[in-house]
């Protein structure tokens, strides 16, 4: 039997929904800036300029999507920066054993170290072989593609290295910490012990 690639409670919508929380940023690339803090492994917060993010290599992801609204999205193509690259030039502590992204306006979300280094996951620039959208997540968004979408944050401008678990927007207000859609980790109520911060 072929493996299913569809989650279970997951269709396939036609078009490509846009979905988020609040406005769409402006991005001006004179004050962008991407700063990795915490538990970084100098003690100090590295910062990266557009011009010096933009430079970095790139990598293609293909991935399906899956957001906790129930669509789907199939084979879309991803290109950016693999979190390998910002971990090597920025590394965290050897206690960090989670990350949280950060947006503009505020929005986070929490992963667990395993998931930031997972072969899929991308600080992504370009969808299709152009620059993403603006309201895609224009210049920057990173793809979890194996958890659900709101992990997939828009507008990144950083991450934060934690020694300890803490919950992102969502995952304070109600969703779940680990996110899985093939376990269908929606809500926060079915986390089980050790899924989420005590
Ligand atoms: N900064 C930011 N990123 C975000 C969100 C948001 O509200 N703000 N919404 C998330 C949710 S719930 C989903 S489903 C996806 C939607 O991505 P899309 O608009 O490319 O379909 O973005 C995620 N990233
Ligand atoms: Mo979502």
């Amino acid at each position: 039997m072929q493996e299913p690639r569809l989650p279970p409670g997951q269709y396939v919508p036609r078009g490509r929904p846009v979905i988020h929380y609040g406005r769409v940023p402006q991005f001006r690339p004179d004050s962008w800036d991407f700063r990795v803090f915490g538990a970084t492994a100098s003690g100090e917060e590295h910062r990266f300029a557009w011009d010096d993010f933009e430079r970095l290599p790139r990598a293609d992801v293909v991935a399906d999507f899956h957001c906790v609204t129930k669509f789907s999205l199939m084979g879309v193509e991803w290109r950016g920066v693999s979190p390998a690259t910002i971990l090597d030039l920025a590394p965290p502590d050897p206690g960090v054993r989670h990350v949280m992204i950060w947006a503009e306006y505020g929005y986070s979300a929490n992963l667990r170290m395993s998931d930031f280094t997972a072969p899929g996951t991308l600080f992504a620039m370009e969808v299709d072989d152009k620059p993403i959208s603006l309201d895609r997540g224009f210049p920057l968004r990173i793809v979890v593609p194996h958890l659900y979408a709101w992990k997939s944050v828009k507008w990144v401008r950083g991450i934060e290295y934690l020694l300890e678990d803490r919950r992102g927007f969502w995952e304070e207000r109600g969703y779940h910490n680990v996110a899985d859609p093939w376990r269908e980790q929606r809500y926060s109520y079915q986390e089980e012990p050790g899924e989420g911060p005590p």
